[in-house]
């Protein structure tokens, strides 16, 4: 009995320990007929798309597909021209593009009419916030696929084979640049051993059209360069980063460039030498320009000063605007506070005129239920990319101001935070391998739609083998039974988890350090200001909310017109941000009529509500999902449900303390 007992524990243990990455994501379909291919280059790449096209074709039997290197004017460096006889690129990469979009329309039932296909942005890049000792900051799914430790750099088959399928993955959404490494960077990430492992990624990753970029840390020079000092002005230390950036390109020739955190959050940054952001990046660019390469300088800075966090970023980079080499970008995260599950756009967007901005995206959902709640994120994505910013005039909306179209510039770019680890199944949360292929689907197309890509998703993903093939019942049934509604569940998803956790533009008011759960009341004796929730919340016996009008922050004034009069009047002001923008009294009545603190009430309710739904859609999909994933993601919804109760308990409870107020009777009471 005893021994059984071992073994399965054993058995367990070992699993778990040693569990690799063996979820094909959303590239399981296998060919079911056979296809002709002509190509006469032949390259890494290019042997990658005639490989892909082979094994996953669907389309008529026997059929001739020719890929073909053109120049063509309308056509991008990665894009593409397909036809039903082939594919046209000026890349070998825009082949490989063109091969997955092929291959994507056939499993998903799209046509393929002679058309062009170009990427909005030019760098399509994930960040990982990967340690070398293996741990991910915000990471939920596991540990580091690319770091184990500093003494543990030696390359594996094991690490061969995963970087591929990572690569693979990433390809067939249009992914063309990764950051190894997590932006709070060790400076140990460009001593020579960890840079021949990274060299080691970036092998594996070239042939799918991916470059690799790196964070550095900015004191570098003196940490592991022996230097007296990283003043950016200094000889010796612009001396020392042309030498190291040497050092990479002789181990990595395409290497793309770095990724720089400085001056924020304890990081080491220019204005620890008197310099400031243009001085510290140009310095880095410098360096960096002889090889093509870029600097993505981020713009989330902010201090424990008078000033509302939501302004600081603006108000430190927009003096700047025209002093940054052409090489550099700053990368500003899409809401001015912190990757809460709804913020207006960062005023940043449509305000620089002569630098060139690209938007970081959280795709790991660190304030978002991290890998427990099923929150599809596309819909979230979509409202930042298609706000207006009104920077020059009407249709300057946040997509347009950074993909080039507005304002001439040399490169164009999108990041997003990577939710990838060892687990097996990649994200933790089945549903959260959705939201890796939306960023790759948006970036590479800012004007599909949220609905186009669970479609998509849902059908690579789940979907019956040959879904464009004449309609058998099953067909239809899981069309009817499972598509619409569980992708009618995904699409609500991100406003349900808003409603139970931050409705109605309240931001913020989340459990310390771990982000998980709620937190409106922590504010320990000593804590700075900034980090606590009511400093965000402003609760008090008159009312809730941020005041950011002229009386208040005047946050609102680093908008354009006529956005930024529509934002300050509270009869305008959209009702998701009425609480980000106004300090607004219990009473006041919303567009409904009822009162603020009975919305909250039910706002709160319906996010519960809404969750208890999606258990019901899940529920009713078990014939159509495989054992293993029904009974992970069911699992997921039950233990979301409940967190969702509880943050509406706890917040609810918390608030009604100041509103003195009931809770509308015919909502559920708190438990
Ligand atoms: O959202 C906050 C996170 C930090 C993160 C930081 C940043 C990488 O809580 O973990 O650090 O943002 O984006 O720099």
């Amino acid at each position: 009995m005893k021994t059984t007992k071992l073994i399965l524990i054993l058995i367990l243990f070992s699993t778990s320990l040693f569990a690799e990455n063996d979820s094909e994501l959303w590239l399981r379909k296998k060919a079911t007929t056979q296809v002709n291919i002509q190509c006469s280059k032949s390259s890494p790449t290019i042997d990658i798309a005639i490989n892909e096209l082979k094994n996953s074709w669907q389309g008529e039997d026997g059929a001739n597909i020719e890929l073909k290197i053109i120049k063509d004017k309308q056509l991008k460096a990665d894009g593409f021209r397909l036809s039903r006889t082939g594919i046209q690129a000026k890349t070998d990469a825009g082949l490989l593009y063109g091969v997955f979009e092929i291959l994507r329309r056939q499993q998903t039932g799209g046509s393929i009419t002679g058309d062009i296909v170009n990427p909005s942005y030019d760098l399509r890049l994930l960040n990982h916030w990967d340690n070398l000792n293996g741990s991910v900051e915000r990471g939920y799914a596991g540990r580091s696929i690319f770091w184990r430790g500093i003494d543990s750099l030696e390359v594996t088959s094991g690490d061969l084979n995963l970087w591929k399928e990572y690569a693979r993955a990433n390809a067939s959404v249009g992914i063309n640049a990764t950051v190894l490494n997590n932006v709070n960077a060790s400076p140990s990430v460009l001593t020579t051993p960890v840079l021949e492992r990274a060299k080691a990624v970036a092998d594996v990753l070239r042939p799918y059209g991916i470059k690799t970029y790196l964070a550095v840390n900015f004191a570098s020079p003196e940490v592991i360069g022996g230097l007296e000092t990283a003043d950016p002005f200094d000889p010796a230390v612009k001396a020392w980063w042309k030498e190291k950036v040497k050092e990479i390109y002789t181990l990595i020739p395409d290497f793309g460039g770095f990724l720089v955190k400085a001056n924020s959050e304890g990081q080491p940054g220019p204005q620890n030498f008197g310099r400031n952001h243009a001085d510290g990046a140009n310095m880095m660019a410098e360096a960096l320009e002889p090889y093509n390469g870029i600097v993505m300088w981020r713009a989330f800075v902010y201090d424990p000063s008078d000033e509302d966090r939501a302004k600081q970023a603006y108000n430190e980079f927009m003096p700047l605007d025209g002093q940054f080499h052409d090489n550099v970008i700053i990368q500003v995260k899409n809401g001015p506070i912190d990757f809460q599950p709804r913020e207006p756009f960062s005023p940043l967007f449509g305000a620089m005129k002569k630098t060139t901005v690209m938007p970081e995206l959280q795709v790991t959902m660190e304030y978002l239920g991290q890998s427990v709640h099923l929150v599809f994120l596309a819909t979230m994505w979509e409202e930042f990319l298609k706000s207006e910013t009104w920077q020059e005039g009407a249709g300057s909306t946040v997509a347009r101001c950074t993909d080039g179209s507005i304002f001439n510039q040399k490169y164009s770019a999108i990041a997003g935070v990577a939710n990838i680890g060892l687990d097996a199944n990649w994200c933790g949360h089945d549903f959260a391998q959705a939201n890796w292929y939306a960023f790759g689907r948006q970036a590479w197309d800012h004007s599909i739609s949220s609905a186009q890509i669970a479609d998509e998703w849902l059908k690579l993903t789940f979907g019956p083998q040959n879904i464009d093939k004449e309609t058998s019942s099953y067909d239809l049934e899981w069309n009817l039974s499972f598509l619409q509604p569980v992708k009618q569940m995904m699409l609500n998803s991100h406003e349900a988890t808003v409603n139970y956790m931050m409705p109605l533009g309240l931001h913020h008011i989340f459990s310390a350090h771990a982000h998980y759960g709620p937190g409106p009341w922590w504010a320990p004796r000593g804590m700075r200001a900034d980090w606590t929730p009511p400093y965000y919340h402003q609760a008090d016996s008159l009312g809730i909310g941020f005041d950011r009008t002229a009386s208040g922050s005047d946050a609102i004034s680093q908008y354009h017109e006529p956005l930024a009069g529509q934002l300050a009047d509270l009869n305008t002001c959209p009702e998701v941000y009425l609480l980000w923008f106004h300090h607004v009294s219990w009473d006041h009545k919303m567009k409904n009529n009822r009162t603020l603190w009975n919305e909250l009430c039910y706002r709160y309710d319906e996010g519960v509500k809404q969750v208890r739904e999606f258990q019901q859609v899940w529920d009713k999909a078990e014939r159509f999902v495989d054992a293993e994933r029904f009974a992970a993601v069911q699992h997921k919804l039950t233990e979301q449900g409940m967190n969702a109760q509880e943050w509406k308990d706890a917040c609810l409870l918390y608030f009604q303390q100041f509103s003195k107020q009931p809770i509308p009777y015919e909502l559920e009471r708190p438990l």
